[in-house]
């Protein structure tokens, strides 16, 4: 049975290395996003006042989307081939943020699958956590909201403030980007409570909305342009799915990152209840972002097709299959999985 927040808060607690040499690392998903860079960040910074090391570890460096967070250097370590031995010798305890399994990490997943003390804190539905301690929580809008809760404790219990401007800020980004600005289905009473409370510590909801949301640029308008004409509907409107080549990247100059939104806008289409986003990857994977309307939980098809997320938002990959069959094969998976539910 899963322990309350002041149960959890009091066994990390007690988990933290006691050899204070040793270094609490904390790992977010690969592919990251506002939600886990805010949550890892904040806990980082967080431990260190409490007179801990701590590091976020990374698959690779943080994107130009989320440099606005401005996360100082120091905090993070990208994971190499030549310091994975290094960062290893220093590890104290792994600490997973905004997911629960090794696999999700990318290149940092053997560091923490092979750590010999981890925990978890994360609120994706589909998560079995490879932790001896674990707090999942699916109705939470955002990870950073449980860490919220979770430094709360903290502050409550050491009479020190840990949430600061900075650490509001990279809370409330993590809010802002999984809730959808408040306003996905998962965004619920204590998500206002909460980010009340940040926005009093100095958090900046109107910068972190446009560089979140509204923030563009010519290639991705062109890009999004492209998508978007080149979009097919199914099952009478209510399957969407447009496809993102390589070559479309090219020709748009658009930068990484830059097909993000795209799968909203077709899911908003008023028959539309699934919208899919097919997108050839660097490496010759494809890469689908799912979105969903009520009557088709986006977790369990993303799961059936090797995938994991939200019961809204959702995603998985194709591997060894060219563009057009895979998304083929997605709508008739897609329209099997409507007529079932
Ligand atoms: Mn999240």
């Amino acid at each position: 049975m899963q322990e309350t927040m002041n149960e959890y808060s009091g066994l990390v607690l007690a988990y933290l290395p006691s050899d204070k040499e040793k270094e609490v690392q904390i790992f977010p998903h690969a592919r990251v996003d506002g939600d886990c860079v805010g949550t890892a960040v904040a806990l980082a910074s967080s431990l260190r006042k409490l007179g801990y090391r701590a590091q976020v570890i990374l698959d690779w460096q943080i994107p130009p989307r989320l440099s606005f967070m401005n996360v100082p250097d120091d905090l993070i370590t990208v994971v190499t081939d030549d310091n994975e031995q290094e960062i290893r010798s220093r590890q104290g305890l792994a600490f997973a943020v905004d997911c629960s399994e090794g696999h999700r990490m990318g290149k940092a997943e053997s560091l923490y699958s092979g750590a010999e003390k981890k925990v978890v804190l994360d609120h994706h539905v589909s998560a079995s956590p490879e932790a001896e301690i674990a707090y999942v929580d699916g109705k939470s809008a955002s990870c950073a909201e449980l860490m919220y809760l979770l430094l709360q404790t903290w502050e409550e219990k050491f009479e020190q403030k840990l949430i600061d401007r900075f650490e509001a800020d990279c809370l409330m980004v993590g809010i802002q980007s999984d809730s959808g600005r408040f306003s996905y289905e998962n965004t619920s009473p204590s998500t206002f409570q909460i980010a009340a409370d940040l926005m009093e510590r100095g958090a900046n909801v109107t910068d972190n909305a446009y560089h979140l949301f509204d923030e563009t640029c010519e290639g991705k308008v062109r890009l999004h342009a492209m998508a978007l004409s080149n979009m097919k509907l199914f099952a009478d409107g209510k399957i969407a799915v447009t496809k993102i080549t390589k070559q479309m990247m090219d020709e748009t100059d658009a930068p990484e990152g830059a097909a993000d939104g795209i799968v909203n806008i077709l899911r908003d289409i008023d028959t539309v209840l699934a919208s899919f986003v097919i997108r050839e990857t660097e490496n010759n994977e494809l890469r689908v972002n799912l979105r969903t309307k009520v009557g088709f939980d986006a977790s369990e098809f993303a799961q059936k097709m090797g995938g994991g997320g939200h019961h809204r938002a959702a995603g998985f990959s194709g591997k060894n299959v060219d563009i057009d069959t895979f998304a083929d094969t997605i709508v008739a998976e897609a329209s099997a999985f409507l007529e079932r539910t």
